[in-house]
């Protein structure tokens, strides 16, 4: 899969590469090497980087380990990237003690649940690797960082907004997310929901749903609650797997252009339903580039350049330079919104 913008040259897509970062961004591929021994080149430091996304198979995934695979290579390191088939709150347990004991110097994690992982993390830690949780946060007290897409705050008001401007600011609508103890979903839901009751008093939220960040789970999800909410004017789903399962349904359906759907997708994945009509705009950041930073993030906890500390600040290659904020917390950026004027500048 590649990660190159298909009109690289134009100017019109300037503004676009500023709000995503997105320039520069290098084309390697995703399967990753051995995870063990000291890869640091020609110094005791060992940058084994292993990455651990909440399961394999999601194109998210693929784009944000593509990114950390190309910063470990940069770095001299050896990159690795293991994981579950699902998206279950404990099924990255043993992935976790394997990288333990083969002696790996950094751990990746996107968290399926905010407590289930913790011990084998902090014994992960405890037997010195650095850990970094990157798009969906463990507890504070079992990570070294936390590598942030966007504030949940801002990644909360692009969905709301979205969604209020598609259907006139009044009726019913449900959400569709991931699997039930996400942290990342969770929290933003939980934004959501403060923003509709402040912002937005015509709108009703009538029911959430998880549809596990599995295809097809996802779909039978999205029929269920238009067969159940026969007046919905909307979902919002914030997971890539859920939006782009949503859309694959309702383009087929009656539904299409009548119920609205916006949240967080790739472009790619979203492509076919906004051109032919089912989506109009929804939104998401740059998953190669939370990888690659999150990636040079754990290089400089392995290097001692940075021990997580707020203020820190570290080098993130063609990123720059980033600052360690509040709870051990580093900020990528802003969310960016699709629509049909903008989605074929991106390819991913
Ligand atoms: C899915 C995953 C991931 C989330 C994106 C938006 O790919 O749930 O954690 O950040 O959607």
């Amino acid at each position: 899969m590649t990660f190159a913008r298909k009109r690289v040259a134009a100017v019109a897509a300037m503004a676009v590469a500023a709000a995503l970062a997105l320039a520069g961004c290098a084309d390697t591929g995703t399967s990753g090497g051995g995870s063990t021994g000291d890869a640091g080149s020609g110094s005791s430091e060992n940058l084994a980087i292993t990455f651990l996304p909440k399961n394999l198979g999601n194109p998210y995934f693929d784009t944000s380990s593509k990114g950390g695979k190309a910063a470990v290579d940069e770095l001299g390191g050896t990159f690795a990237e293991v994981g579950p088939a699902e998206a279950t709150p404990d099924a990255q347990v043993s992935y976790i003690n394997t990288a333990t004991q083969q002696g790996v110097g950094g751990l990746v994690v996107s968290a399926n649940d905010p407590k289930a992982i913790c011990d084998a993390l902090n014994e992960a830690r405890d037997a010195g690797v650095k850990v970094v949780t990157f798009d969906s946060d463990t507890n504070a007290d079992c990570r070294d960082l936390f590598i942030n897409q966007a504030t949940s705050d801002g990644i909360a008001k692009a969905q709301v907004d979205l969604i209020t401007e598609q259907i006139g600011d009044s009726g019913e609508v449900a959400v569709l997310s991931a699997s039930a103890n996400a942290t990342n979903q969770n929290t933003w839901i939980e934004k959501m929901k403060e923003l509709l009751a402040a912002d937005h008093p015509n709108v009703q939220l009538v029911e959430v749903v998880y549809g596990d960040d599995d295809d097809q789970t996802s779909f039978d999800k999205t029929a269920a609650l238009l067969q159940s909410h026969p007046n919905l004017k909307g979902i919002i789903s914030p997971t890539t797997v859920g939006i782009a399962a949503a859309a694959r349904y309702l383009s087929t359906s009656d539904y299409k252009g009548k119920v609205a759907l916006t949240g967080l997708g790739t472009p790619n994945q979203m492509r076919e339903y906004v051109k032919d009509g089912t989506v109009t705009a929804f939104a998401l950041w740059n998953p190669e580039d939370l990888g690659y930073l999150a990636a040079y993030a754990t290089a400089a906890l392995i290097k001692g350049e940075i021990t997580g500390k707020e203020g820190d600040t570290f080098e993130a290659g063609k990123l720059g330079s980033f600052t360690v904020g509040e709870d051990a917390t580093v900020l990528l950026g802003d969310p960016y919104v699709f629509k049909a004027d903008n989605i074929d500048d991106f390819d991913f």
